[in-house]
Parts: C-alpha cells; structure tokens; sequence
C-alpha cells in the first residue's frame, strides 16, 4: 500500500554521518534514516550503496531498502567501487611497496580496478615506481598536485567511474581532490597540523560527484598496522590477485603450487627471467604467510574488525 504523500524512488549513499545517510536522488540530496529493520537484521548501509528511499516531501526521508552490492570493502567502509585509486607519493612519506601490493589484492578480490597514482612528482620522478607498475600491468598515473602535472588524465580516467581514493596519511589524497574538484575545499596536512595534533583530517569515505558523471570519494589516511584487519584471503587465493602472475598459473609441476619455492614453478621462474618484478613476488611472499596466520572460521565470518566505528 503506498502512501500518497511521499515517493518512493533510487538512490545512491553518498556520505555517512552519526545514523543520517545523505542520499543523492534525482530529485536531488535526501537526509536519510535507515529502516529500523537493518539493524535487526544485521544489515549496515555503506556509503556508495544503492538505495531505495522514501522521500519524505521535506528533505528527509527514509533507506528502505538496499540494492545487491557489485563489492564492497570494510576499511575504508564503501560499497559499488569501480576503482580503487591507490595514492602513493614518491617522497614523504616514503612509498611501501608492500602495503600498495597488499591494497591492489584486496580490490582484485573484490573484482575492484586497482589503479596507482603517484604523487608529489614534483619531488622525484618516480619513473622506478610507474615503469613497475605498467609493466604489472596497471594502469598508473604519475601526478604533482604542486607542479600541477598529471591531473587531466587522472580527472579524465576516473570521470563516469565510482572510485574512492585510498593511501597513506600525508599521500596527498585530500591535496589531489581538492583539485580533481574545484571549489572543493578539504583540509589537507598542513591544515591540520596548525589545528593541532590528535586531529584526523578527514573520518570516513564521503562521495563528492564528478562533472560528467561518477564520484569519487576520499578516505582516512591509515597506518600500515591498520592493514591487518584489511581482507581475509585464503592462503591459494592470494595468486589469483596478482594479475601479472596469471600466464603462469596452471604451469607450475605442481599443481596446488603456491609459489613459495617448489620445484619446477613457472612463477618463480617468470620471476628469475625479470618478468615477475622481485617486489611484487616479496609482497605475494608476504601475503601468503600472513594468509596462513588467518584462522578459516574468520574468513568464514568476514570478520574485517573494523574497530574504528566508522
Ligand atoms: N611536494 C608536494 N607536496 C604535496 C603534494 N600534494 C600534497 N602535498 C603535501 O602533502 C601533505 C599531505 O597532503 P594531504 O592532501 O593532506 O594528504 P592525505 O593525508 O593523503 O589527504 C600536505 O602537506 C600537502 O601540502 C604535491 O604534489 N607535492
Ligand atoms: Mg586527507
Ligand atoms: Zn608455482
């Protein structure tokens, strides 16, 4: 039985805020309520979720219902990425080659397009870091939000996309935003400094929309400690989500090879001739060991322990 006065209509989370949703609808923004049956049901909306809404006539309205997710991550808290865009500047702070492997596994395996952007250019060139990742296979954008280089082709590569920029504090994500978007205007590092320490300069993912479709959203810096409670991967999953590793799965003498250090394994030997880059095979190294250390009742669970609330 529908009522009358108000409308039922699609929409999409684009922000989170303290038990509010701000749905964008195309009649534009709703202050939303989620249904008090989510969390019976043990049900969260996620910013980037699609949503039906009732539209209450006066601004507000209520989530009734969320639409089947394409994926969603637990840190940061989204859902319905097409990209995750992975920030990693060249210089301050320093580049960590295995917590960018381990975050471009985790949107693998969630069927997300990793995609590297590396910033502050202006400082290094960062050509060792762009030529391995293309070489990977990836798409990677050098940029310097300072030089002001790079940023067409980002802008233009993530326009009609949902994407959800993601990296370590002081990357320079909340910087590159602020000019992927004009008249955007979130605090960046130095702001927050002379704010104060203790201070997180931005909480949670919020999608901003793109001029030609899409959103981008940005996210809270994190440390690499925080990587921990990423994503679970099963120990034989971790290779799947290591594109460049993919012509040699399926040739090693073994065939439940993982890799490590069997005989006659095509990975390792790929990695021997320089096709497989050593960073790369140390990362996937990594992850299988930390996979093994995953007990299979919290993969089961999809406990991601996001213990921050957001
Ligand atoms: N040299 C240089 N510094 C940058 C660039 N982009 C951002 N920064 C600085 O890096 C620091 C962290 O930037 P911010 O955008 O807050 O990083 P976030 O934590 O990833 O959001 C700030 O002091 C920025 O001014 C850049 O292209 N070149
Ligand atoms: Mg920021
Ligand atoms: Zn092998």
């Amino acid at each position: 039985m529908k009522n009358r006065m108000t409308v039922s209509m699609k929409g999409r989370i684009m922000n989170s805020l303290g038990g509010f949703y701000e749905v964008a609808t195309e009649e534009g923004t709703l202050s939303c309520r989620a249904r008090g049956l989510f969390r019976k049901e043990g049900v969260t909306p996620l910013t980037g979720d699609e949503v039906l809404v009732r539209d209450m006539g006066d601004g507000t309205g209520y989530v009734e219902e969320i639409l089947p997710r394409r994926n969603s991550l637990i840190r940061p808290p989204v859902a319905n990425l097409d990209v995750l865009a992975l920030v990693v500047s060249v210089q301050s702070p320093p580049p960590n080659l295995q917590v960018l492997d381990k975050l471009i596994a985790v949107a693998e395996h969630e069927g997300i397009e990793p995609v590297i952007v590396v910033s502050k250019t202006d400082l290094e060139s960062g050509e060792e870091i762009v030529s391995l990742y293309r070489r990977a296979g990836f798409s990677v954008f050098p940029v310097s939000v300072r030089a002001g280089t790079g940023i067409e082709a980002l802008r233009e590569y993530l326009a009609g996309r949902q994407s959800c920029l993601c990296g370590n504090t002081g990357a320079g994500k909340s910087s590159l935003l602020n000019v992927l978007l004009p008249g955007l205007c979130l605090e960046t590092g130095e702001v927050s400094r002379k704010l104060g320490r203790g201070r997180h300069t931005t909480r949670r993912a919020q999608f901003y929309p793109l001029e030609g479709g899409g959103a981008i959203a940005d996210t809270p810096g994190f440390s690499a400690i925080d990587m921990t409670r990423y994503a679970l991967l099963r120990r034989e999953e971790v290779q799947t989500c290591f594109q460049e590793f993919e012509p040699y799965l399926g040739r090693c003498r073994f065939q439940d090879c993982l890799h490590l250090c069997e005989a006659g394994c095509a990975v390792l030997e790929a990695a021997e001739k320089g096709e497989i880059a050593p960073s790369r095979l140390a990362s996937y190294h990594a992850l299988v060991e930390e996979a093994g250390k995953v007990k299979e009742w919290d993969i089961r669970a999809g406990t991601g322990k996001n213990t921050d609330g957001s």
